[in-house]
């Protein structure tokens, strides 16, 4: 006897023409963002006033109500990226948040939705998820294009490790790139330190090819000089961090386009 599966309390609110959807069975952030990509959706930019109060009024007109909400954006270093790596344009933070509790950013229910404020991103929520626009897209194609892997090797092993595989350790060069890497850790769920290819020449940061990036991504304090070597630093929410080369790290390839 067959029957269908589905997940009665994955009660959804289409609205905006079936652009953005309102879920409201409670998950952490990874799984929220990983069930809206399923849906060949992303976690809501929520890239506007407009957005945001169209989002609450039928939130209300649902009983929706005293709810926190996920929605894309979160903290990285100083800044609010979407998970497409944009900057996040609309930001409008209860009175002394961002606090750093977490990287996550949901809608209040402290303030009936209306202000932002961080935490864990393993708190438990409802969830927004809005149709792919081209730079989601992108980021969808990124994140399929990156491989995690937790076997520590030395830097210099994890270019060839890559290799090995048809890949190539992965580059992290701009904005889109470092939250692509930082979605990949997260969707996997994988806290560890993590080697890509970036190292410091001198006061140059470079890649393996011996390209000079002026993208840089460190976590304040850093770097202090004990090594040449970047890792994606598991401790501060990987944030880059210059390491001795010669220490066992995980590493993540990308593929070799
Ligand atoms: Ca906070
Ligand atoms: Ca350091």
């Amino acid at each position: 006897m067959g029957y269908v599966c589905y997940d009665e309390s994955a009660v959804t609110t289409p609205i905006f023409d079936n652009q953005y959807r309102i879920f409201t069975d409670k998950k952490k952030y990874r799984e929220a963002a990983q069930a809206c990509m399923d849906q060949g959706m992303m976690l809501t930019d929520l890239r506007d006033e407009n957005v945001h109060y169209t989002i609450l009024e039928k939130m209300q007109q649902q009983g929706i109500t005293n709810e926190n909400i996920w929605i894309g954006p979160r903290t990285v270093g100083s800044l609010l990226l979407t998970m497409s790596g944009s900057m996040a344009t609309y930001q409008p933070f209860a009175k002394g948040e961002p606090n750093g509790d977490g990287p996550c950013v949901h809608l209040w229910n402290n303030y009936n939705g209306e202000k932002l404020n961080d935490v864990s991103c393993n708190n438990k929520y409802m969830y927004i998820c809005e149709e792919q626009d081209d730079a989601m897209k992108n980021m969808v194609g990124l994140l399929d294009s990156l491989d995690v892997n937790e076997q520590k090797v030395k830097w210099d092993e994890s270019g060839p490790a890559c290799a090995n595989k048809g890949m190539q350790l992965a580059k992290d060069n701009s904005q889109v790139a470092h939250m692509s890497l930082l979605n990949k850790l997260l969707l996997e769920d994988v806290n560890k330190d993590m080697w890509i290819d970036v190292r410091k020449q001198g006061s140059d940061i470079i890649s393996s090819d011996g390209q000079v990036q002026s993208y840089t991504a460190f976590h304040t304090g850093q770097p202090d000089g004990n090594g040449d070597c970047i890792q994606l630093w598991s401790s501060h929410k990987h944030q880059w961090d210059d390491d001795s080369c010669t220490r066992t790290k995980g590493y993540i390839c990308e593929e070799d386009i």
